[in-house]
């Protein structure tokens, strides 16, 4: 695993933190899914931590992130509040979209979470749209767009990703490549193995890195920021990693062979960080096991919240529809 020893103690035990939330919420949501309190489906993100926590860290309060159907890890590593994500999903008034956008459709713009799309693809544009407002308002925040390797292969990633590198647009744009689109595998769709190969086609740089590792890609987030801030424009990020669940529940996995889950689990980015603050860094056991029951708690404290919240009245059905004072 990598270990730059520039990265402050604090940051690295955050980083643990929030991978460990998302998986934690995660977990508990699948469950009451199964117990049929989860209305609609889920389309989860364990496994994937790493790529959410890195990247999101190598942020700035005022920069702004673009999802996709699987938002969960991307919000809650933005420091969204669970309470607000797990009302939503569970369609209730007091989610950050007042429970009319549901699992797909998280939006908090206190953070700088734009609404996510459930359409493959369509954020790439979005992200470039928003970081093209930053550069003409001569402002230095930077615009990120997450997808996975499923939305390479939309012409919505070609024209996002060609606009942005002709304006040197200060946008990040982070492919998850967890090797499946849906139930197909990605060597059923392109010839290529790493996908960050196409950067070249637009001009731009395009780096692998080990989306198992969070501070792996903290570094390459980091240096992408860094590079957009600059108005050095964009940077194309292929984070290899995994979904350790179907595409969404409902799907039991079966096209994944039981051998290929388990060697990717093998190198699940949380136990990999825990070892590395407890031995390499010095930090106690107890103090590892107290974040991990903080968020525990966290979790159960907001689903409560979530289940016992109104769902949103009639009147809510015409609001947010058209902008309102205009
Ligand atoms: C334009 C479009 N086509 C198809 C779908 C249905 N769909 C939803 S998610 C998904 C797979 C996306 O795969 P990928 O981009 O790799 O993301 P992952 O689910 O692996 O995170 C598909 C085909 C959709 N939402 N939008
Ligand atoms: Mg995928």
């Amino acid at each position: 695993m990598t270990e730059p020893t520039s990265l402050p103690l604090e940051t690295a035990r955050e980083m643990y933190r929030r991978m460990v939330l998302i998986r934690r919420f995660e977990d508990h949501l699948y469950a009451l899914f199964l117990q049929g309190v989860v209305p609609g489906t889920l389309h989860q993100y364990q496994g994937q931590e790493a790529v959410a926590v890195g990247v999101c860290t190598a942020l700035r309060p005022d920069d702004v992130i673009f999802s996709t159907h699987r938002p969960v890890g991307h919000f809650l590593a933005r420091g969204s509040p669970a309470r607000g994500i797990a009302a939503e999903i569970m369609g209730k008034a007091a989610g950050c979209a007042g429970g009319k956008g549901g699992q797909m459709h998280l939006t908090d713009v206190s953070v700088g979470a734009m609404p996510s799309n459930a359409i493959v693809g369509a954020n790439i544009p979005i992200a470039t749209g928003a970081a093209l407002g930053f550069q003409l308002r001569g402002q230095d925040r930077v615009a990120v767009s997450f997808f996975g390797d499923g939305a390479a292969n939309t012409g919505a990633f070609h024209e996002g990703i060609n606009l942005a590198a002709v304006k040197d647009a200060p946008v990040i744009f982070i492919c998850e490549n967890n090797l499946y689109g849906a139930s197909t595998a990605i060597s059923s769709m392109m010839r290529i193995t790493d996908i960050a190969d196409r950067a070249a086609a637009y001009g731009i740089p395009g780096r692998v890195v080990d989306g198992m590792d969070v501070q792996a890609v903290y570094q390459a987030a980091l240096e992408a920021v860094e590079r957009a801030r600059q108005g050095n424009g964009p940077t194309l990020l292929e984070c290899k990693t995994y979904r350790y669940a179907g595409h969404s529940r409902g799907d039991p996995g079966g096209y994944r062979t039981r051998e290929e889950v388990q060697r990717w689990r093998e190198r699940d980015p949380i136990p990999q960080m825990r070892t590395l603050l407890i031995k390499e860094r010095g930090l106690a056991e107890e103090d590892v096991n107290s974040i991990e029951r903080a968020c525990q708690s966290e979790v159960e404290e907001a689903v409560e919240f979530a289940r016992n919240s109104p769902e949103p009245g009639p009147e809510e059905t015409y609001r947010h529809v058209f902008a309102e004072g205009q």
